[in-house]
């Protein structure tokens, strides 16, 4: 409908319109009329880091100094107690503060998301860069007028959801499942919702058959089991004779879909998109989150036992990151694709299973995402926040992916059952920043108060207020495309190639990342009790990704391995380095959570050295002792244990450090909580350092039987395990034990004679 409607000057040009349009000779008067209504740009001035926290402040409400009221504001004088008929009788109906407080509690929880239930949310602001030196900064102006991606003066505020997909609402952060990364620009132009996950493909070509998808994957009908987990008949059913989502599987298998925390995975906004400027070019554009701390994994024994010890673990993460002032950051990566070039891949650019290879397609950091303030409510702003990826801004556009059409339908439909009504942008967490005017007035817990008489366009009551605004105003206009073709119910023959890209993925991985992969299908495949079902997924689909990757699947889920390639294995050994974690960011322990292992008589400073050290390089280090307390050190210093053993694992920390002390390290090794919990970090090959006779604490778990040797008087570094008896080379000790740190995991080490 675009084309005909205006021209850039707001002039009528269009016949078939009936409709009252401002034209040329009311323009004097519109300028007037706006400097009084504010439709022009000088409204929207304004808009800063701050705008959302202000806008959010008019709503917030501070109980402390105030009186219990009803909700009608009558104070309360005794809420304990109901009124009753003496004190033993029947409960009065006229008691209007017990059925309003009854009523609230009744009602007070809403339709969980259908998928994504299980999430949580932060605010932040996103930045394009002003500074070529932090990125690799073009002038993107050329590629998208959205005005939030080039103006890099301008500090945009968003509100950011990650998610797991498949669990329900108390679910458990570390399963294996694909994570959304949902953001919310409030930007000057109107709300724009990025809401991706952090896999940069999907499962499914098409989204009428996302219904199929999530009905295999969730809890099965009857026993409803096995609550957030793919490994189960259903979902491995359809996956079997659904091969579009092979490449997803491998993703989904691999550790991409345990990641060690929000801040430290990826994002992407998986379709193609579409860029256009302000000449009204457009080009194909894939969006990437790329996060400062880099994308760290967790091993699959650590998720199963957080699900224990800390089942909010990601959840928790992110709210004591912040917290803390250890701001979550990601930067903006784009890879652009000209229209003219659209052809030139081996997979059709509108296929949501594919990636463009960063190889191939450099990915550009345009700009910063920083999360810095954790919510005040979780359920007004984290549960009510209502993404939908049709909410898009004068600069980015559409393109015909599939699945990407019937998302633009799903979401705001969605949100009808969660809010039971339309009025859902309302709500302070998605109301936009831009000014809105429409006529739409009415409907379900209606806040705003419109005045005036008309509420409908064209109109000449009210000067035909609120009124279209042109491009130039900043009105949005659809991209226009010419499409001709027949009404078909079909697939393009350009998604039919299901596996080369899955075994680029394959390819690509460290052996470590591999083995996690087969490690994966055994415990998936495992669980799935029909034989028909595994052998399908073995033969037709794994056999034609990779041979040796199916023989080794089968080998641990009782299928025959096959005895050659599948007849569709893609005969390929490109690889694409991006794709594998052992390339991310090594260089950091910011956020890194170290456990100090230290009771009473631990040498004092050891632990302030360590301690301050990795704690000015951005960690947080936590004391964890037999039992809370205080522990006083063999020269005096006291301090508090944050975490008793009983509490947490090794599980929940990235690195452990045991200083020295006599006292401190003889009761650790007579504690079998204590030598579990370095068998167990080493086992998760995780950086260890000890100082003094701290390393006796790590005798005790056989590092002789292992490859590791902590022998030596000075500075021993060995996989990870970083030592020194005598600790007169503090300095070197602390810059391996960083180094270690930064590193994350040491895969080199063979940690399977440690029994954790
Ligand atoms: Fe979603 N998805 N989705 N999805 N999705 C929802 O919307 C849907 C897909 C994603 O933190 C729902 O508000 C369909 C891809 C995220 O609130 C629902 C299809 C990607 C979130 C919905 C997809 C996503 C959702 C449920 C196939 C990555 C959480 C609640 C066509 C690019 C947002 C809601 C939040 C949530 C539908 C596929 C990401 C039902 C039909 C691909 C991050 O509308």
């Amino acid at each position: 409908m675009a084309d005909d409607q205006t021209d850039n000057d707001g002039e009528e040009i269009g016949e078939k319109t009936t409709k009252h349009r401002v034209t040329t000779e009311e323009a004097g008067e519109i300028e007037e009329s706006e400097a009084l209504h504010g439709t022009g740009d000088e409204a929207r001035e304004h808009l800063s880091e701050d705008s959302k926290q202000e806008q959010l402040d008019e709503v917030r409400e501070d109980h402390m100094d105030e009186y219990l009221t009803t909700d009608q504001g009558v104070r309360v004088n005794h809420t304990d107690d109901s009124l009753k008929v003496g004190e033993r009788g029947p409960t009065l109906m006229e008691d209007f503060h017990f059925r309003e407080k009854m009523t609230q509690f009744d009602h007070e929880s809403i339709p969980e998301r259908v998928v994504h239930a299980r999430g949580t949310g932060a605010h932040g602001y996103y930045q394009p860069y002003e500074d070529p030196d932090l990125g690799e900064y073009d002038d993107i102006s050329e590629l998208t007028k959205a005005k939030f991606l080039t103006n890099s003066d301008q500090k945009t505020p968003v509100f950011t959801r990650f998610s797991t997909v498949v669990g329900s609402r108390g679910s458990s952060d570390t399963v294996r499942d694909v994570r959304g990364f949902a953001t919310k620009f409030y930007t000057e132009d109107g709300n724009y919702d990025l809401v991706g996950n952090n896999i940069p493909i999907f499962f499914i070509h098409d989204a009428i058959k996302f219904p199929d998808l999530i009905h295999a994957v969730k809890p099965e009908p009857d026993s409803s089991t096995p609550q957030a987990a793919t490994a189960h008949d259903t979902f491995w059913d359809f996956a079997s004779l659904t091969p579009e989502i092979t490449h997803m599987l491998m993703w989904v298998l691999s550790d991409r879909a345990l990641p060690r925390a929000y801040r430290m995975m990826q994002g992407f906004g998986v379709h193609t998109f579409r860029f256009v400027n302000a000449e009204g070019e457009t080009r194909f554009v894939k969006f990437h989150w790329l996060p400062k701390y880099g994308t760290h994994s967790l091993l699959w024994d650590e998720t199963t036992k957080l699900w224990g010890k800390a089942s909010d673990f990601n959840r928790g993460g992110l709210y004591n990151a912040i917290e803390s002032g250890t701001y979550p950051e990601w930067e903006l990566g784009i890879q652009i694709v000209e229209e003219d070039d659209a052809d030139q891949f081996d997979f059709d650019l509108l296929d949501p299973t594919k990636i463009i290879p960063e190889e191939d397609v450099p990915v550009r950091r345009i700009g910063k995402l920083v999360l810095n303030e954790t919510v005040d409510n979780f359920f007004a702003e984290t549960e009510q926040v209502a993404f939908h990826p049709g909410n898009v801004v004068p600069g980015i556009d559409f393109t015909n992916d599939p699945l990407l059409q019937g998302r633009l339908f799903s979401y705001q439909d969605t949100q009808l059952n969660r809010f039971g009504g339309a009025n859902w942008d309302e709500i302070p967490i998605n109301r936009p920043l831009a000014k809105r005017h429409n006529n739409q007035r009415a409907g379900f817990m209606r806040q705003t108060i419109n005045k005036g008489k008309t509420s409908y366009s064209p109109n000449s009551l009210e000067d035909d207020y609120p009124r279209e605004a042109t491009e130039e105003e900043g009105g949005y206009v659809h991209h226009t495309e010419k499409i001709e073709g027949k009404k078909i119910r079909d697939r393009s023959e350009s998604f039919r190639n299901h596996f080369s890209q899955a075994k680029l993925f394959w390819n690509s991985m460290s052996e470590p990342e591999k083995q996690h992969i087969v490690d994966a299908t055994h415990f998936e495949l495992g669980n799935v009790e029909s034989k028909e079902v595994r052998e399908r997924v073995v033969y037709e689909i794994f056999n034609n990704v990779d041979h040796e990757f199916a023989v080794r699947a089968a080998e641990g889920i009782g299928v025959e391995p096959p005895d050659e390639p599948g007849p569709h294995h893609p005969d390929h050994d490109k690889s694409s380095p991006a794709l594998s974690q052992k390339n991310t960011v090594m260089d950091t322990i910011e956020s890194r959570q170290i456990a100090v292992l230290a009771n009473d008589g631990f040498d004092d400073d050891h632990v302030d050295e360590v301690t301050s050290v990795l704690e000015e390089q951005g960690a947080q280090t936590a004391i964890v002792s037999k039992m809370l307390g205080e522990k006083t050190g063999m020269n005096g210093d006291v301090l508090k244990a944050d975490q008793s053993h009983v509490m947490a694992d090794s599980v929940v920390y990235d690195a452990v450090f045991v200083p020295g002390g006599n006292d401190s390290v003889e009761m650790m090794k007579e504690q079998s909580n204590a030598r579990h919990f370095i068998a167990e970090a080493f086992k998760h090959k995780k950086p260890i350092g000890a100082l003094g006779n701290g390393i006796d604490l790590l005798e005790t778990v056989n590092l002789s039987d292992t490859d590791v040797s902590a022998d030596g008087d000075g500075l021993v570094v060995e996989q990870g395990v970083v030592t020194s008896r005598s600790g007169d080379d503090m300095d070197e000790f602390l810059d391996a034990f960083s180094d270690a740190i930064a590193e994350h995991r040491h895969w080199e080490r063979n940690a399977s004679d440690v029994r954790a």
